[in-house]
């Protein structure tokens, strides 16, 4: 079905993350993608040095107005990374201002991986992310953001009772359905924990050593465009995990590629699976 969508994140010009992954996944989808820029950076965060930031945070209620003014509404929104705690606040306006009824909030925590914070966020922002977890209708973290949303210690290996106490942690702080993603309980394979309307399922798949950036964003974008075409949470997870994947594989043969994943010439088969 034909939506109008909302992504909220930043643009990194360089670097295969946020909107310049989420716009191509989403329009492949069949949506129409509407964006909101929350920052302008030269390249991510992840690897780069000496990258430029351009913060747009007082740009955005004055976007938002207009498109009150002139009545534009969403089908859903989904935010990814967004570039500072006033942000959130500006986000939680649109989730109230700017939806059409029974519209989808979700929202990619991203803030953290491999059990560290990303470079610009710190307590502040998490406590608000907290708070944005709890509206939201969908929330997508992985492992590491679970545990800073949480208050619980992150660990490299655990067990399933470990991952059940992170999905009541969250549950706890108003998260609705949940999307864990990079849950493994074996050396080779990782995976996605759905929970939703109360029933646990576990996606289980390759994992692959050489961790990819951006590989987030891709899954959160790919599981937008899934959901939004009707698919179950878990049946998005699914698609959105084998189209994840397949990426990584194609892209570690070549190291020169350590910023990002070439995802675009595999969007056909993500059509594909979506329909
Ligand atoms: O992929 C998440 C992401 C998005 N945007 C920026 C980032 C990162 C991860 O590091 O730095 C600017």
């Amino acid at each position: 079905m034909y939506q109008k969508l909302l992504t909220i994140q930043d643009i990194s010009c360089v670097g295969q993350c946020s909107l310049t992954v989420a716009l191509p996944i989403l329009s492949a989808a069949g949506q129409e993608t509407c964006i909101l820029p929350s920052a302008v950076l030269s390249t991510h965060t992840a690897g780069f040095s000496g990258f430029t930031c351009r913060d747009l945070t007082e740009d955005m209620p004055a976007i938002a107005a207009h498109w009150k003014k002139e009545g534009i509404t969403f089908d859903a929104v989904y935010t990814g990374y967004l570039g500072s705690t006033k942000q959130i606040a500006y986000v939680k306006d649109i989730f109230a201002n700017l939806l059409k009824p029974g519209a989808n909030r979700i929202v990619d925590p991203a803030m953290a991986d491999g059990g560290k914070l990303y470079p610009a966020f710190d307590a502040a922002f998490v406590a608000e992310m907290k708070t944005l977890v709890a509206e939201a209708d969908y929330i997508l973290p992985n492992i590491t953001e679970a545990c800073f949303l949480t208050g619980t210690n992150y660990r490299e290996t655990y067990d399933e009772a470990y991952i059940d106490g992170l999905l009541d942690a969250l549950r706890a702080i108003g998260a609705k359905t949940i999307v864990l993603t990079g849950v493994g309980y074996t050396p080779d394979t990782t995976g996605v924990v759905v929970l939703e309307g109360g029933e646990k399922r576990y996606y289980a798949h390759r994992k692959i050593s050489r961790g990819c950036h951006g590989t987030g964003d891709v899954y959160a974008s790919a599981f937008v465009g899934a959901l939004q075409n009707g698919k179950s949470a878990y049946d998005a997870a699914v698609i959105a995990a084998d189209f994840t994947v397949h990426c990584i594989e194609y892209t570690i043969g070549d190291p020169s590629h350590w910023y990002g994943v070439k995802f675009e010439p595999l969007l056909g088969e993500l059509i594909a699976a979506i329909r």
